[in-house]
């Protein structure tokens, strides 16, 4: 049966490839991030909080879905033509909270496909966020390095122009006659590209893929913070009154970092931290519109990021160079793409003033706890086959309890998986480099087992597999159990 529920609103604020070290509260010194240390002085900081992969959509799938991303062949990055990865019979986490009477919405980032394929940028665009739980969604269709750089309303391409129709096409020699691109017109750009992104040039800066048409919807980088803090504010403001759930995904710090005019400089390192500023003032943004609206107490509010960092993801932003002292992934190893715990261990800060005790929390939680949590929060049984992985961590959450889940999958890129058990991390032998030539991150493949202990090793520096072969043993077949399981919450 179901308990009584409580109905907080819940605002999930999730960044775009920040990592475990890149904000004040956990320990990034030359960064300022008022906003978010504010946050997370009044709730609580986890010190073990997840994202279910190492890059993006995989993260985003999972948290929206309560399932692994491996579940799903299609939760890689996609395109930015891409169809949604989502199935229409998925039940998602706006859909819950919808159920349980909140109005929901989506401003930011989306990258989780649109559209059934063969996408007409000039019409509706078909199923996406609307069709995944959302009552309203104001995005970029994938990410801000690939084209349409364009923002969408409710499926609408927000301020086309008729007589000038977008076209959009992906394959790096599928060029349109006479288009601009970074590969052939280098001298037109403002950031040059160090891989990939030889694309259209847009605003200066060349994506992924290629467009041509919509001049008068293209967005501009360096207002989109504002135009995404705008349409946030706004939502809130609009349900104030009725219980709601924003998802709320900041395009900062992915690359390219093109912070507004007031955000240069802000710190020592270049775009890249002065874009994390940039999102630091969104959240202040955020905050004190629910000051204003008197809704802080009756708002859980939740700061955390899709994986985790990387400097160099193919534009010259000197974010390498002028990194100083400053370690994105704090004491971590690796960062985005990567096995090892850099690429998934992310800052995650809930608060709930009044409710919630402000403090620090060892348990172990994933995003993908969201949907069973915030379920068993409102008082709602999940239906079978609903959020298949996502577990009922309420009480950890909500800093009640210490003890989160005992076991979690993650996932690097291409569907590779390592096995967390309690103070264990397995990483089967992987093929692939074990440095990434283009992004120089640590991407955790070796063709030999790792095997690390986190409670003395949390730098996973001391490879323990050769001297603890039953805990490889062990580890190894509940990992091919899981990947094999249909479901890996208990069912009662
Ligand atoms: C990679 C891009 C990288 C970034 C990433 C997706 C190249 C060479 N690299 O393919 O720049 O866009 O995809 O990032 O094109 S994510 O955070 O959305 O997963
Ligand atoms: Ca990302």
């Amino acid at each position: 049966m179901s308990q009584p529920g409580r109905s907080p609103n819940v605002v999930i604020m999730y960044a775009d490839d920040l990592g475990f070290g890149d904000v004040g509260c956990y320990g990034a010194g030359s960064i300022p991030t008022p906003n978010i240390d504010r946050l997370a002085a009044g709730g609580v900081r986890f010190q073990q909080g997840f994202a279910t992969a190492a890059t993006c959509t995989p993260s985003r799938y999972s948290l929206l879905t309560g399932s692994y991303p491996w579940r799903n062949p299609r939760a890689a990055i996609l395109a930015g033509d891409a169809p949604l990865i989502i199935a229409p019979e998925t039940a998602t986490l706006p859909g819950m909270f919808r159920r349980a009477g909140y109005r929901t919405g989506v401003v930011g980032k989306w990258h989780l496909g649109l559209g059934d394929g063969a996408l007409d940028w000039n019409r509706p665009v078909g199923r996406g966020p609307n069709e995944s739980g959302f009552d309203s969604s104001y995005i970029m269709a994938a990410t801000n390095d690939r084209v349409p750089c364009v923002y969408l309303q409710d499926g609408r391409v927000v301020g086309l122009d008729a007589a000038d129709p977008i076209e959009v096409v992906y394959g790096r020699d599928a060029l349109f006659p006479g288009e601009l691109t970074g590969r052939l017109n280098p001298e037109l750009l403002t950031v040059k590209y160090s891989h990939g992104h030889d694309g259209t040039i847009v605003n200066g800066v060349s994506r992924i893929g290629h467009m041509r048409g919509g001049r008068a919807a293209l967005w501009n980088d360096e207002t989109m913070a504002e135009v995404f803090a705008e349409r946030a504010v706004g939502f809130v403001e609009e349900s104030a009154g009725a219980p709601f759930f924003l998802y709320y995904a900041f395009h900062q710090p992915h690359v390219p970092r093109l912070p507004g005019p007031r955000f240069k400089g802000a710190t020592p390192h270049g775009a890249r931290g002065d874009v994390i500023v940039e999102m630091d003032w969104c959240v202040g943004r955020m905050l004190d519109a629910l000051d204003r609206l008197g809704l802080a107490e009756d708002t859980i509010v939740i700061f955390s990021s899709d994986n985790g960092p990387v400097l160099d993801d193919g534009y010259e932003d000197r974010a390498e160079e002028l990194k100083g002292s400053h370690r994105a992934a704090g004491p971590l190893r690796g960062g985005k793409y990567s096995l090892f715990d850099g690429g998934t261990r992310v800052p995650l800060v809930l608060r709930w003033p009044g409710t919630v005790e402000p403090g620090e929390s060892e348990a172990l939680v994933s995003q993908l706890d969201f949907h069973a949590s915030f379920a068993a929060l409102t008082g709602q049984q999940l239906e079978p086959g609903e959020a298949p992985d996502s577990m009922d961590v309420l009480d950890a959450l909500l800093g009640r309890s210490g003890r989160g889940r005992e076991e979690l999958v993650l996932e690097g890129v291409q569907g590779k998986t390592v096995l967390r058990r309690r103070e264990w991390v397995y990483i089967p032998s992987h093929a692939g480099a074990a440095v990434s030539p283009t992004t120089n991150t640590e991407l955790g493949n070796s063709p030999e087992p790792q095997l690390y202990d986190l409670s003395m090793d949390v730098g996973q520096i001391r490879n323990l597999a050769a001297e603890r072969p039953e805990v490889v043993g062990e580890m190894s077949a509940r990992l091919r159990e899981v990947l094999a399981s249909p479901r890996t919450r208990p069912t009662s």
